[in-house]
């Protein structure tokens, strides 16, 4: 007789400033995308056992820093990623302050920070947003392209290892 397995599904919050990828990163990966009351929502099916389900802020109120501050300090999720444009080093000083406010609500929660649009031109380095913003060492930061599936992947299976080390 053949038992039916159940998959755990881990819920992973894709958060950062506006038009960093988020929408992007989670469409590359997911196999099913749905709007879920504003939110961004996409599946994962890593086996049968594993499902992810990445989950990105309504978009009309990620301006709204005191609404995403809020919403960062009552959510419950076993992993964030937050994400940046690295050629709009303008946002980056809100960027530490989300990273900041993410810490300190979360402070045992994986977290990633995706150093996104790497492909254009006058994109800082992973290393130099790292270095630049002072990241510390808890964050892991890497270079992403939302728009190339391999590099979402890499993000994916390093937050996997993050959950299960
Ligand atoms: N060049 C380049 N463009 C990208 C990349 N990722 C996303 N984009 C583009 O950036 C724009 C914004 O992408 P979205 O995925 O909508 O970003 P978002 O963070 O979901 O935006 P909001 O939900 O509106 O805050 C789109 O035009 C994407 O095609 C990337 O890695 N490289
Ligand atoms: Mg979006």
């Amino acid at each position: 007789m053949q038992t039916a397995v159940i998959p755990q599904v881990i819920e992973l919050l894709i958060t950062g400033l506006p038009e960093s990828g988020k929408s992007t990163f989670v469409q590359n990966i997911s196999t099913n995308v749905r709007d879920a009351q504003g939110w961004y929502c996409g599946d994962v099916s890593v086996d049968e056992q594993l499902q992810l389900k990445l989950l990105e802020p309504p978009r009309l109120r990620q301006f709204d820093f005191v609404w995403l501050r809020d919403l960062i300090e009552h959510i419950s999720v076993p992993g964030i990623i937050v994400m940046c444009d690295s050629a709009r080093p303008e946002y980056f000083g809100a960027l530490v302050a989300l990273l900041e406010v993410v810490h300190y609500n979360h402070p045992d929660t994986p977290c990633i920070l995706v150093t996104n649009k790497q492909d254009l031109d006058g994109a800082w380095s992973a290393d130099d947003i790292r270095l630049g913003l002072g990241i510390p060492d808890f964050i892991h930061v890497m270079p992403c392209r939302a728009t190339n599936r391999n590099d979402v992947k890499r993000v994916v299976v390093e937050m996997l290892y993050k959950l299960f080390r």
